[in-house]
């Protein structure tokens, strides 16, 4: 039912959370590590609870910790956000069994998804498209099956995810030696050695499906994202809708999602991220949380996923219908980080001065205030500028003017990158891959 919610995370989601539960009037706990008092959702929320130290493996990641601020606080919900928690099977079960609601799908479609192959054979059986490759593990028709493909092929880790766990492999040679460094790099990182094959596509875009399923049936597809403009796997921009996709393409992919997702009883806010290369869809994975990017669906549909979540966690039918989504216009975000803009490592340290862009059709979800510390311990994101508008131009120039009223003193932050890049030709076009960020970056 939720009556309390706890809230599992922290920086501009914790907060974004929290004010999805606001509008709810569901009481909130903000559980916090030691170096995160003062984030500006701890002080918002009903109640907080400090759950451990600032390294997250003893407080955002820390299990037992979370279920007691549960127990203790009497939040009878928990919202695990992005990151952390968010796709771990044993937490979700374990919040299942304590007799919780876990804000996201079932612990066993977490569980099936995490695993990489697993999540692709159900893919294929469901109907999705799917790269050529290895059906299962890697065994002895590897070689066979490579050169049936077609190199390059790629070596991924069933276990990993997000870009962790993968070789390139580009001739028949180097294929035993690759595999046996991937399955020794998974055994190391995720405990498991498993690794499969797939055929290595050298120039997608990065396309993603969203979806919202409640617990009485109803599935819906919120339309697509492109988030190909990204570094070292590093999401940069996202926008709503991708572009260029012809209509009856798309209609098809997401109907094909949508039997996926009935297929699969999923529940709550789901992705499904694919490659799109020569106008095919290829499923690679799909995440089982909300994710950072989710405002730009938000700005396209008027839709509030994270209040939609809550909705269908209390058990609450979704009352809009497929035919009522409509989308509107265009949207982009783009993604502000605390970091230097040579390295691109994170620059922690206090906000001194800041103003946030405002107007029409600007929205900043950020956790900031002036004189906040940002500390070193966590991700740098710091806030999200996303601009919608009624076309992609509009929304792209509307995104420049608010880049320019945004300021940040007293840290480094990749704002001037934006501001670059957002004017770059190749991104006024639309004319980019996942290749693009990281090449443009090679040539200085
Ligand atoms: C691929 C690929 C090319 N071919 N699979 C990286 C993260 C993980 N989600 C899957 N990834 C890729 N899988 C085949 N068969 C290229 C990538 C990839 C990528 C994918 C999406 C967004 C950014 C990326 C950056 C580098 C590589």
């Amino acid at each position: 039912m939720i009556n309390k919610l706890l809230i599992a995370n922290r920086g501009e989601i914790a907060l974004r959370i929290l004010r999805a539960a606001k509008e709810l009037k569901i009481p909130t706990v903000a559980a916090y590590s030691e170096a995160d008092k003062d984030l500006m959702h701890v002080k918002m929320a009903d109640e907080s609870i400090c759950i451990g130290p600032a390294d997250s493996t003893q407080s955002y990641l820390n299990i037992p910790a979370i279920i007691s601020a549960m127990e203790l606080s009497g939040a009878d919900g928990v919202h695990p956000g992005y990151g952390f928690l968010s796709e771990n099977p044993d937490f979700a079960e374990k919040v299942e069994k304590s007799g919780f609601d876990f804000v996201g799908p079932p612990a066993s479609v977490i569980r099936m998804m995490g695993n990489k192959i697993s999540a692709k054979e159900f893919a294929l059986n469901s109907g999705l498209p799917i790269v050529p490759g290895s059906s299962g593990p890697i065994d002895q028709d590897t070689h066979k099956k490579a050169e049936e493909i077609g190199y390059p092929v790629i070596i991924k880790a069933a276990s990993g995810g997000g870009g962790r766990g993968m070789r390139i492999v580009y001739s028949a040679d180097e294929l035993n030696n690759a595999i046996e460094l991937t399955q020794q790099e998974s055994a190391v990182a995720f405990g498991d050695s498993t690794v499969y094959l797939e055929k290595f596509l050298e120039s997608p875009r990065h396309i993603e499906v969203q979806v919202l399923a409640d617990r009485h049936g109803n599935v819906l597809h919120l339309g697509d994202r492109d988030c190909s403009m990204q570094r070292r796997h590093q999401k940069v921009i996202e926008e709503a809708p991708a572009m260029g996709i012809k209509k009856e393409k798309r209609e098809e992919i997401y109907a094909q999602c949508i039997e996926a997702c009935r297929q699969l009883d999923y529940t709550s806010a789901g992705t499904f991220e694919f490659l799109y290369e020569n106008d095919n869809f290829y499923f690679i994975e799909m995440n089982t949380r909300i994710q950072v990017e989710h405002p730009v669906t938000e700005s396209v549909t008027g839709l509030d996923l994270v209040k939609l979540q809550l909705r269908i966690a209390r058990d609450e039918e979704l009352k809009i219908k497929q035919e009522d989504i409509v989308l509107k216009g265009h949207a982009i975000e783009c993604r502000i980080n605390a970091e230097n803009s040579e390295t691109y490592l994170p620059s922690p340290g206090k906000i001194l001065e800041y103003h946030a862009p405002g107007g029409i059709g600007v929205r900043m979800d950020s956790h900031l205030y002036k004189d906040y510390t940002v500390p070193p311990y966590y991700d740098s994101l710091i806030a999200k500028v996303i601009c919608r508008a009624n076309d992609r131009e509009d929304a792209r120039a509307r995104l420049e003017r608010a880049l320019d009223e945004m300021y940040v003193l007293g840290i480094d932050t990749n704002l001037d990158m934006h501001r670059k890049l957002i004017k770059d030709p190749n991104f006024i076009n639309g004319t980019f891959n996942i290749n693009y960020l990281e090449n443009l970056n090679k040539d200085k």
